[in-house]
């Protein structure tokens, strides 16, 4: 089941039929202690109502913050440590694919994350750019992984490049990441096959293109979420992006007006226009 939001209700969406919550709170929700049951008792006391073709979705989160996983996927070691090689930075990122800690770092509060069908930012000092589209763990205050959603961490590519001290820089600014459509409510974990697909638009034809799967994540979601909340409480939990395995060709970057479109299977497309 995935639940959506709207700028005035929850809706969850079962075998193609949306059911409206009488709850408007996705914070109370996600810290359901049994959200499934809970959600599949609504449905079968409700009536469907109508789709939300015409309405527009909201990113789905209430007060989480947002997280990230770095260097989870081998394309990504590969690609940083070219990028910060004349920096010197190569080093780490070989270092932290294969330590036991993983690389985790703070993406955003809610208020600066973008929902679907709306806009992504570059940052103006940046010269390049790209979106990376990351399964997305949707995590109760009590560490449980209850679902999923679909993520983008834009990141600004030259700025992390010239040194990996100016991480936060390259990946925290406004409407630096993006969440949506909707969250896939599933405590078990998301089958290996699963597909994460990029395409990038530029003046309606495809820039970009590309396909991975959860094969070649290197974390165990469990384990990242097992780090996160070591001396750390999220009282309305909390979401994490778990890497990126698409990394597009050095000589691509974002423009004004691309269109990102990423799809996980299971979960939905998240769309986004970039300002
Ligand atoms: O190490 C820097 C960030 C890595 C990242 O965001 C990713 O691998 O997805
Ligand atoms: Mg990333």
């Amino acid at each position: 089941m995935i639940l959506y939001r709207t700028a005035d209700a929850l809706y969850v969406e079962q075998d193609g039929k949306l059911y409206r919550l009488v709850e408007n709170s996705l914070d109370a929700l996600i810290a359901h202690d049994k959200l499934h049951s809970h959600l599949s008792a609504h449905i079968a006391k409700s009536s469907p109502t109508g789709d939300l073709v015409h309405t527009k979705l909201e990113a789905p989160i209430g007060n989480q913050e947002v997280w990230a996983s770095g260097v989870t996927y081998y394309s990504s070691r590969r690609a940083r440590i070219a990028e910060s090689k004349d920096a010197g930075g190569g080093d780490f990122y070989d270092r932290v694919y294969t330590a036991e800690r993983p690389e985790l770092f703070f993406k955003a509060v809610a208020h600066k994350v973008a929902g679907p069908n709306s806009h992504v930012k570059i940052r103006r000092d940046a010269t390049w750019s790209v979106p990376e589209p990351e399964l997305t763990l949707l995590i109760n205050p009590r560490a449980q992984i209850i679902g999923y959603t679909v993520g983008n961490d834009m990141s600004s590519r030259d700025i992390e490049g010239a040194n990996p001290l100016y991480l936060p820089q390259a990946k925290v600014y406004d409407r630096s990441c993006a969440l949506g459509p909707g969250l896939l409510i599933r405590s078990e974990p998301m089958p290996s096959s699963t597909q994460i697909k990029l395409d990038i638009l530029r003046s309606d034809q495809t820039e970009f293109s590309a396909t991975t799967t959860l094969t070649e994540l290197k974390r165990d979601p469990a384990t990242l979420v097992e780090y996160l909340f070591r001396d750390h409480t999220f009282p309305y939990g909390c979401f994490l992006l778990t890497g990126t395995g698409i990394v597009p060709p050095d000589s691509f970057t974002l423009a004004s007006k691309d269109e990102i479109r990423i799809t996980i299977e299971g979960i939905g497309t998240l769309t986004n226009t970039v300002e």
